[in-house]
């Protein structure tokens, strides 16, 4: 299918102690030969070698050594890509890295574009294009949460239930074309049930994934939560506390964070944004305004607020006001300095679901964490749910399916025009299909892999 050679470093930039070099395509092997000086040496030594064995040698090019490696054979087509593949494992500089990279190319490879290797993985069938995303879901996973999801995503969870969405689909559409050849013959009630019962089960079905959107989301991107509060009330204190270091500089003049910070933590294994911001306050101070502005948009941009209270002090008119807005957010009302006697008066504050906590000692931090978890996933996560988690371009195109099918669905019970039918019931295979890469165009692909990291 392909007829060139593509190489790329499989590995990060940077110093370590090895780097890869993934070569991959027809001539792989010959590639190989052409830099590759085996220990033992006779030529064309990695064209006769048997697949997945490693050999020891040097990368030379115009007779100058340029690097010692160890290289691996592996022959198509038990392989990522499906392709003969190489692989040198090179010194992990910057510039020996390169240096053999450059030889390889200098020998008849090509530089692959990001994602390549993947997409020819794709291409040759041996995953699917939810298994692809998988692949790039498991590089970038910064949470053991996000990690299993795209194991599980990886292992075909997902493709398995899309491929028996599509399949009822073209079940009931094989069905419906069948009758379009033979005009004279009505559906018969019997089948005409069963077929409307499959559209429906496909549809609950289709529901069911839908309403995985917001938590793979969450699994995949993590939250945002903006902490903010009048001036001193402790939350950058508070952001200390959360990091487990001290990030934000802390001080008794109110008025001490002027600009957002935002640092990024796991808690409980959901990967989060704090923003530390600027106290809420009416200013004449320009730099102190901009500050206030800031801590406003983050706000608008959080997707849970920790609203800072000083405990110690009671509660002033304008925190009253502010307290009234944060009703309609999802938040939680931290009180702090519970270590210092307390002269909130708790009858201002019912309304709202409070922890009390210090900053200064600690405690009640683990009760926030917790509260911060059972917030994000109301009502505790699922084993069932790390197995399928749809991302934006699943939903996106299970909206699109869900659409047609609800079409084909009433125009069956109303008994339209079969060819209709037939129509809305492709349209719906067709979209559920670009899921798994059954109908794809050349933009939708480009449009996936090019998010890959080059040599993945
Ligand atoms: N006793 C006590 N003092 C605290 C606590 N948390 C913070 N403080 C003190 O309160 C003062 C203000 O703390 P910061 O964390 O700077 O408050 P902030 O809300 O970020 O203030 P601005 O950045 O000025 O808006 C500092 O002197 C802290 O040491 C606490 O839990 N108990
Ligand atoms: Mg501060």
């Amino acid at each position: 299918m392909f007829e060139d050679t593509i190489a790329a470093i499989a590995t990060p930039l940077g110093e370590g102690g090895i780097a890869i070099i993934r070569i991959s395509g027809e001539n792989a092997l010959s590639v190989g030969d052409r830099v590759f000086q085996p220990i033992s040496g006779n030529t064309n030594h990695l064209e006769n070698a048997k697949s997945h064995t490693i050999h020891y040698g040097y990368i030379s090019l115009n007779n100058q050594r340029l690097d010692e490696v160890m290289v691996s054979v592996m022959r198509a087509p038990a392989t990522f890509t499906r392709e003969d593949i190489i692989e040198i494992n090179c010194h992990g500089g910057m510039q020996a890295t390169k240096t053999v990279l450059d030889a390889v190319l200098k020998s008849g490879a090509r530089l692959a574009i990001p994602g390549e290797f993947t997409k020819r993985a794709f291409l040759h069938g041996r995953i699917d294009l939810t298994q692809a995303e998988a692949v790039a879901d498991i590089i970038n996973a910064r949470t053991n949460l996000a990690l299993s999801a795209a194991n599980e995503q990886l292992a075909g969870k997902l493709s398995e239930r899309i491929n028996q969405l599509r399949d009822d689909t073209m079940h009931v559409l094989a069905h419906v074309e069948a009758h379009i050849d033979f005009p004279d013959e009505d559906i018969k009630p019997d089948t005409m049930e069963g077929l409307i019962k499959r559209l429906k089960k496909t549809k609950s079905f289709i529901d069911q994934l839908l309403s995985t959107a917001n938590d793979g989301k969450l699994i995949r991107r993590g939250i945002r939560i903006a902490i903010i509060g009048k001036p001193n009330a402790g939350k950058s204190s508070l952001l200390n506390q959360l990091l487990g270091h001290d990030r934000a500089i802390v001080s008794n003049i109110a008025g001490t964070t002027r600009d957002t910070i935002s640092e990024e933590a796991q808690i409980r294994d959901i990967l989060v944004v704090f923003i530390d911001t600027a106290g809420l306050q009416e200013t004449d101070d320009k730099v102190e305004q901009e500050g206030v502005k800031r801590s406003h948009d983050s706000i608008k941009q959080a997707d849970l607020i920790l609203y800072v209270l000083d405990s110690s002090k009671p509660l002033t008119p304008d925190s009253k006001l502010s307290l009234k807005d944060l009703a309609n957010r999802k938040h939680i009302l931290v009180l702090n300095k519970n270590d210092l006697p307390e002269a909130l008066d708790p009858k201002s504050i019912e309304e709202f679901k409070t922890i009390s906590i210090s900053s200064i000692n600690g405690d009640g931090i683990e009760s926030l964490k917790d509260a911060i978890k059972s917030s994000v996933w109301e009502g505790g996560i699922k084993s069932e749910m790390l197995e399928v988690m749809i991302n934006s371009r699943h939903q996106e195109a299970l909206i699109r399916a869900r659409i047609s099918l609800e079409a084909a669905l009433s125009q069956l019970q109303s008994g339209l025009t079969l060819d209709l039918i037939a129509l809305d019931l492709r349209v719906t295979a067709n979209a559920i299909g670009e899921i798994v890469g059954k109908t794809t165009t050349e933009d939708l692909l480009d449009s996936i892999f090019s998010t890959f990291c080059i040599g993945k």
